[in-house]
């Protein structure tokens, strides 16, 4: 079977990968270092004399009492953890039901990201965009600089080198992360490929980004996390939790990466990456952004329900997503992670048995409750009993949920069942369709499909979301989230939708685009469609959509399902139900539609007219039916 075909099988084409890549990338070359061992390595250093400064100016401004190169080696890894299980940082949980498991609980002030305290510091505020808070390269340095003086006195200073996607892949980039925190290096561990091999490769490119992170006193009032996208570096000071301080995830394979991706022509963004295999054995690669706490980790490693025999799902990446276009015009993507930090609570047998089956070993749990016999717990387990919440307390339903509502799990990749092997792959997957979608309880559709380019970016440009618990602030709210991007965009939104619409020109074979939505609710707030490993059914759509294998009803925001165009076979749902999830509310979108607008106003001339045109175009077309 053709490799590069837009359907390939998942096994034929993992053989394929080992046998011919067609970039024959060098193999980096591995520098022979020392076998000190933790933690007496600390002559270790580097030969690229830009990194080596770098981290002696580091040191001199936060005087550490030693410098750890990290080697990523799993005995490194053990160490680390014994050291964290031994001054309370880390505590082991029931080692017969969860070996390899422990459970850090974080400072209460410190447990999601800070997008207030969130920073993308450009020479022009408009460079930025409205979509970020700015500061000038010169006042953000000074400010955070300041935070450094001596922040490392009486710990340990770890050089974390990583690389961000395949070791061998040209789309991979790398980084490295200068932090005081050993939870920190344990989940870089765990979810980038870091250490020696990496290190070979920045020595051999001798190009990196810079990331600083120190925990600092997680004084909330001296909190900042500070991008300099023209330096390719990031200072991150206050916080050790998530995104705030694993500086590889969304501040590098986001923030960073996505000004990286506009002036090099790819794209960084917030999907998740899957292939949905059908029964014939022939496997579509999806890429799907939903806004953070909206269901990409669920929807990544989806279990076919029995209604479906012979579905399989494989997990390439549940969170970030690169995307090229090959030398042929096909979109391609590689995750630059390889490994989860998933929100716990709600993560069950029937809701997500991939992971719930996966976080029984080799998991760090952060923020979650305690069983009396020492068991993990969480909102949702269906499993045993909470005897202490999330903040070591003993329970009280009083004092709010067990686990906290963005407690997570963090493991590496390859423990999931799912896991694509495909996930190595050098030249990453050819994409067939892209998927946006939030939570919504009322005006959008189960799915809808873009009937272009153009519409597709609008779609995604347009929507919005309720707010959730992964970041500090007003859970609930509907906010604009462009892409699922809004907290991670490193530029001015209005110069990221004109660099999507730009591919177009680029390439006849774009896949197409789509929308989703699984959390429409009744009156009662009861949820109208049954999602998890049931949303495969909406799936199937979207493949035989990309397939012209079925018809679609034409509407003001795109192209909908026929009447039973989405098989329900098996599931309890009315037909009243169905066309409520699939039929466009008019007034409704007149509303939506002119908040977009409003929304785009704040854009000013950084919009590009295709996406006004697109918005008018819409409002026009509603205005038919009003
Ligand atoms: P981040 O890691 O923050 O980017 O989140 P995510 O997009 O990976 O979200 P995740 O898959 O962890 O899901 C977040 C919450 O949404 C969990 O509580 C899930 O149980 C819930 N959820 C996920 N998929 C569905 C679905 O299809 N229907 C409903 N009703 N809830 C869902
Ligand atoms: C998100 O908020 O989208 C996450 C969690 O994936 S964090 O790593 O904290 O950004
Ligand atoms: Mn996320």
């Amino acid at each position: 079977m053709d490799r590069l075909c837009f359907t390939v099988s998942n096994a034929v084409n993992t053989g394929c990968i080992l046998a011919c890549n067609p970039y024959n990338c060098p193999p980096y070359k591995t520098v022979v270092r020392l076998a000190h061992g933790y933690p007496e390595n600390l002559s270790m250093t580097t030969q690229l004399p830009s990194l080596q400064q770098w981290v002696d100016e580091v040191a001199a401004r936060t005087q550490p009492n030693q410098i750890h190169w990290c080697t990523g080696s799993d005995i490194e890894y053990q160490k680390l953890i014994d050291m964290m299980t031994a001054d309370g940082t880390l505590s082991p949980l029931d080692q017969d039901e969860y070996p390899n498991c422990y459970l850090h609980l974080s400072d209460p002030s410190d447990v999601a990201r800070v997008e207030h305290l969130t920073f993308v510091c450009t020479k022009e505020q408009e460079d930025a965009g409205p979509n970020n808070n700015w500061m000038s390269p010169a006042d953000g340095h000074a400010k955070i600089d300041a935070l450094f003086e001596g922040a490392m006195k009486g710990r340990t200073m770890y050089v974390i080198p990583y690389c961000m996607g395949p070791i061998h892949s040209p789309y991979s980039r790398c980084g490295v992360e200068i932090t005081d925190s050993p939870y920190v290096v344990a989940n870089m561990k765990l979810m980038t490929r870091m250490g020696s091999e990496a290190l070979a490769r920045i020595e051999s490119e001798e190009k990196f980004v810079k990331g600083l992170h120190s925990t600092g006193d997680l004084d909330p009032e001296r909190r900042f996390i500070m991008h300099f996208p023209h330096e390719l570096s990031i200072k991150s000071f206050g916080s050790g939790y998530g995104g705030n301080a694993l500086l590889g995830k969304k501040c590098h394979a986001l923030r960073i990466a996505s000004y990286q991706a506009r002036t090099e022509g790819w794209l960084a963004e917030h999907m998740l990456i899957m292939g949905v295999e059908n029964p014939d054995g022939q496997t579509h690669y999806i890429a799907c952004a939903l806004p953070s706490a909206c269901g990409k980790t669920n929807l990544a490693m989806l279990i076919p329900p029995e209604s479906l025999p012979g579905w399989k799902i494989w997990t390439l990446g549940d969170d970030i997503a690169w995307l090229h276009l090959d030398e042929t015009g096909q979109l391609r993507a590689i995750n630059p992670e390889s490994g989860f930090f998933g929100v716990v609570p709600g993560t069950n047998e029937k809701t997500n048995k991939n992971a719930f089956d996966m976080i029984h070993r080799d998991a760090i749990f952060t923020n979650v409750g305690r069983t009396a016999d020492n068991k993990p717990w969480w909102e949702g387990k269906n499993v045993g009993e909470p005897a202490f919440d999330w903040q070591g307390q003993e329970y009280d339903p009083e004092n709010g949920p067990a686990a906290h509502p963005n407690s997570r799990f963090t493991i590496a990749a390859t423990n999931n069942p799912s896991y694509s092997s495909l996930s190595e792959a050098p030249e990453g997957v050819p994409i067939s369709a892209i998927v946006f979608g939030g939570r919504r309880a009322t005006v959008t559709p189960l799915v809808y499909e873009a009937k272009n380019w153009k519409q597709g970016v609008m779609l995604g440009a347009s929507i919005g979301s309720k707010l959730t618990a992964a970041a500090a602030g007003e859970v609930g709210k509907i906010r604009r989230d462009p892409m699922a991007m809004k907290p991670f965009c490193g530029y001015n939104f209005g110069d990221y939708w004109q660099h999507w619409l730009s591919f177009e020109d680029r390439t006849n074979k774009l896949p197409k685009i789509f929308g989703v939505n699984w959390f429409r609710q009744d009156d009662d707030g009861n949820f109208l469609w049954p999602g998890f490993g049931e949303n495969l059914r909406v799936l199937r759509w979207i493949i035989d959509r990309c397939e012209n294998r079925v018809g679609a009803v034409e509407s003001p925001i795109g192209l909908l399902p026929e009447d039973g165009g989405i098989d329900t076979t098996g599931l309890d749902l009315s037909a009243e139900v169905m066309r409520a999830l699939t039929t466009v509310d008019v007034e409704h979108w007149r509303t939506e539609n002119s908040h977009f607008s409003d929304y785009l106003d704040g854009y000013g001339k950084h919009v590009p007219n295709a996406l006004r045109e697109e918005q008018r175009h819409m409002a026009a077309e509603l205005e038919k039916l009003a």
